[in-house]
């Protein structure tokens, strides 16, 4: 009998992110859908009595609901095996997880639903095959399918910003590609929890969805061979001459990822700017926001330019229950580590990502993201 229950699908991009890490931990697990009985009955109300995937069952039915806390978790137990000790290591592993599982979500929605041609009888499959088997199956999963099209748009994927958003993605394919022809993963050759956050928008969109899998498997050979190592318990290493299976040694990060992390701050950084100004601002607005109550997915319309081209993006307070890891982390750190942290951020064009804050703290309480 396996121990673990995850609760997700093969779409889901945020599945993506603990199936990774159960995987590469060694961890027995199966994975179900959010529709049995089971789930409905017993799962759900210990989730919070919040609906998503993914939702993880332990061995004692304990159960927890989203991706961080669900590594979390294994991280705790297993003595954070995913987690490199040495300073700019640890922060840009904990950055990385917050850009791939909250800054990579305008391409991954705009690869997935923008090129119908390509992708749609994939996507109508799939949405059938997530919505329990009741005659108004279809029906159920068209308006599913409508619902991610407007999440879609909320993301600044509109035919405005398609040119801007596909040429980003083809220089970011290019950064990766030439990241992952030196080393296996990010930070050499063992997954670090920001290669978790990464494989998020890159397995469950990206790399599976007909038409952004093709543009990866034509342009970007050696991401494709990541989004495959991340997926599978073996090394799966076999064109690095490096097999050691450990992170860089002396704290020591490629310029492979430095280019990579320019790349990504183009949109990222002030993204993230525009974000907290309107999170702020709605905050500041809240008199009667009660210690303890949940935090919307989105509280408002970022909007920000890049390139010329201005985007308007859902601010999602989630980015910054992510980024204050990267911000706590950095604090923690020695006074000269601090100094050789900020001169790496700020050679990658990412040193605000320090100051970005909320003037509320998010935490958890059962199972749900609360205000404090
Ligand atoms: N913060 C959550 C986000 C999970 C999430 O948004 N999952 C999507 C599917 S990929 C979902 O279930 N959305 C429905 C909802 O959240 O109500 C995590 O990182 O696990």
């Amino acid at each position: 009998m396996t121990a673990i229950t995850l609760y997700g699908t093969p779409l889901s991009l945020y599945s993506g992110r603990p199936r990774s890490y159960l995987i590469n931990a060694g961890l027995a697990y199966r994975e179900v859908t959010p529709t049995t009985v089971h789930y409905k009955d017993v799962v759900l109300p210990k989730a919070g009595g919040r609906q998503g995937m993914p939702t993880l069952e332990t061995a004692d039915g304990d159960v927890i609901r989203d991706g961080a806390a669900i590594i979390d978790h294994y991280e705790d137990q297993s003595g954070h095996t995913f987690s490199p000790k040495a300073p700019k290591q640890r922060i840009l592993s904990r950055l990385f997880d917050v850009i791939g599982a909250e800054g990579l979500l305008r391409p991954a929605m705009h690869y997935r639903w923008n090129f119908p041609d390509e992708n749609l009888a994939f996507l109508k499959f799939h949405f059938q095959s997530v919505m329990p088997p009741v005659p108004e199956r279809e029906q159920y999963a068209d308006k599913a399918m409508d619902r991610m099209r407007e999440a879609c748009m909320g993301f600044g994927a509109v035919p405005d910003t398609f040119e801007l958003v596909e040429t980003l993605y083809a220089e970011l394919l290019e950064k990766l590609d030439a990241h992952f022809a030196v080393q296996p993963y990010l930070l050499g050759g063992r997954p670090c929890i920001g290669d978790f956050g990464m494989i998020a928008p890159f397995y469950g969109h990206l790399g599976r969805d007909p038409k952004p899998l093709s543009l990866m498997q034509s342009h970007a050979i050696r991401l494709f061979r990541w989004v495959e190592r991340m997926n599978r318990p073996e090394p799966d290493v076999g064109e690095f001459d490096d097999q050691t299976g450990e992170y860089l040694s002396d704290d020591q990060i490629p310029d492979t990822l430095v280019e990579l992390l320019k790349q990504l701050a183009t949109d990222f950084v002030p993204e993230t700017r525009a974000a907290a100004d309107c999170i702020n601002t709605w905050l500041d607005q809240q008199s009667d926001l009660a210690p303890g109550t949940e935090v919307a997915r989105g509280v408002g319309m970022a909007q920000f330019e890049v390139r010329g081209v201005t985007i308007n993006a859902l601010a999602q307070p989630y980015r910054f229950y992510l980024l204050k890891r990267v911000q706590d982390e950095f604090e923690a750190l020695d006074e000269n580590a601090k100094e050789n942290v900020s001169g790496l951020l700020n050679a990658c064009g990412m040193e605000d990502v320090l100051n970005l804050k909320l003037t509320r703290e998010i935490g958890r309480a059962n199972n749900l993201e609360v205000w404090v």
